[in-house]
């Protein structure tokens, strides 16, 4: 009896569970449409309430396809503390651009008459946030710096260097 109730029970979650799979699978072919679209090799950073990346050193190939996902891991609310990634050119000073960050509140201190020194940036992240850039990493090689330009996170030592190679 007991094996009999078993067996109907299982019959009985056949359909739910069919169904519960085809929402996954209708899913998944927009998943590789949406990555191919952003494009190339994805690197995950955090930002966190301590003012640092996770990582300092992203390692490319002249010319690759990079996809940032940076994730705010902190608490503190948006206004006090977020954080963005900008890549800068080489020859871009990355303290005199700082400067001039954090004068741009609005544009989520990304200063836009900057322009020709970046060569990446996404929008602010506060906490529980994600925020994503794409681009092709530069062909000369070199270190290339990049950083949270929220005003005072630079000097704390958010920043980093994506090395071409
Ligand atoms: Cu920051």
């Amino acid at each position: 009896m007991q094996l009999l109730c078993a067996f109907s029970l299982v019959l009985a979650l056949i359909p739910g569970s069919q169904a519960a799979a085809t929402k996954p699978a209708a899913k998944a072919p927009a998943a590789p449409a949406a990555a191919a679209a952003k494009g190339g090799r994805t690197v995950n950073l955090t930002g966190a309430d301590d003012m640092k990346f996770n990582m300092t050193t992203i390692e490319a190939k002249p010319g690759e396809m990079i996809h940032v996902v940076l994730k705010n891991v902190g608490t503190v609310p948006k206004i006090a503390m977020a954080h963005n990634f900008v890549l800068l050119a080489l020859t871009a000073d990355p303290v005199e651009f700082t400067k001039a960050a954090m004068m741009a509140q609005p544009t989520d201190y990304v200063p836009l008459d900057q322009k020709a020194k970046i060569l990446a940036s996404t929008k602010l992240a506060g906490p529980g946030e994600m925020v994503e850039v794409s681009f092709k990493a530069p062909a000369k090689a070199g270190s290339y710096n990049y950083l949270c330009t929220f005003p005072g996170h630079y000097a704390a030592g958010m920043k980093g260097t994506l090395v071409v190679k």
